[in-house]
């Protein structure tokens, strides 16, 4: 990303309050200590928003800290560049209808987000992509949040269900970072640009190609954050710092399940009397030839 003034802006934006977050973080918890400590966070916004960015207060382990998490739905009308909902700002596409709900493990490390689409339309939705994205910081008051690296670990899904089958490691887009660009066009790019020797400011995005969504289908995607690591599915991204002594990481993995409605009462019913008049006509026209409908084989 180039450096004109609304990016710098942003970013100083973003540093003063990560530098007012630090000397906040600096007196309520002091130095990072153990791994571990459990999920802390305040309500999430009306649709999944979360982190400082969106109002919220959100803790990780001793000193991590999420600054924004959001999601992008994308119905690929055309495949064109920059049509993703950011559901933090933007409405969701007409006839498509959204649910969020959130789940802490009972000892506080695993913290599960789930998200719905569902197509209250009549039409079918043919191409629906779902993106999940988290921009961590790890003890942001010792060593700030340039020093920080992510790892990919595992094997991405197939797509049209199951773990993600795209994902993005990347500064989150105040410097370089593309991420952001390619969440909004539905298409993340693989690759980690921010391994261990290339420490700095570290964002996770994960993507799932739902594929079809029909009238009355829904998906449902289920995001685990976990900071003792902790992962569905077959494909996680992690978040660490490359200082050692800091010791939090944050883990984020995925499930999709697309969902094809049964019949309905009333569909099945009429499918059943439609049955019965067309067996009542094939009789009544068998009883005029003479022909039953059962061929005996030739020569018995
Ligand atoms: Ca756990
Ligand atoms: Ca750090
Ligand atoms: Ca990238
Ligand atoms: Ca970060």
């Amino acid at each position: 990303m180039s450096f004109t003034p609304e990016v710098v802006a942003r970013h100083v934006c973003a540093l003063s309050w990560r530098v007012r977050f630090g000397a906040a973080l600096i007196v309520v918890l002091g130095a990072s200590s153990t791994a571990n400590a459990a999920f802390t966070y305040t309500p999430f916004g009306s649709n999944g928003e979360g982190g400082s960015i969106n109002g919220q207060v959100f803790f990780f382990g001793s000193g991590g800290e999420v600054f924004e998490l959001d999601a992008f739905v994308n119905i690929g009308d055309g495949g064109a560049p920059g049509t993703s909902a950011q559901l933090s700002i933007n409405p969701l596409p007409a006839g498509l209808s959204f649910g969020f709900s959130t789940q802490l493990s009972p000892d506080e490390t695993d913290l599960t987000l789930t998200y719905t689409l569902s197509n209250t339309s009549e039409a079918t939705f043919p191409a629906v992509w779902f993106g999940f994205f988290v921009d961590p910081e790890i003890d942001v008051a010792i060593n700030d949040y340039f020093n920080e690296a992510g790892l990919p670990f595992g094997t991405p899904g197939p797509g049209g269900g199951g773990s993600a089958d795209s994902w993005e490691i990347d500064e989150p887009g105040y410097v370089f970072g593309d991420v952001f660009g390619n969440l909004l066009n539905g298409d993340l790019d693989n690759t980690n640009e921010v391994p261990e020797f290339a420490a700095d400011d570290v964002s996770l995005a994960l993507g799932f190609t739902l594929g079809e969504i029909v009238p009355g289908g829904f998906a449902t995607i289920t995001i685990l954050m976990s900071d003792d690591g902790d992962t569905i599915g077959t494909f996680a991204l992690q978040s660490f710092d490359t200082n050692p002594e800091s010791f939090d990481d944050l883990t984020v993995s995925g499930i999709a399940t697309v969902i094809v409605p049964e019949p309905s009462t009333s569909t099945l019913s009429l499918f059943f009397v439609a049955a019965l008049l067309v067996r009542g006509a094939v009789r009544r026209a068998s009883s005029r030839t003479g022909v039953t409908g059962i061929r005996r084989p030739t020569g018995l």
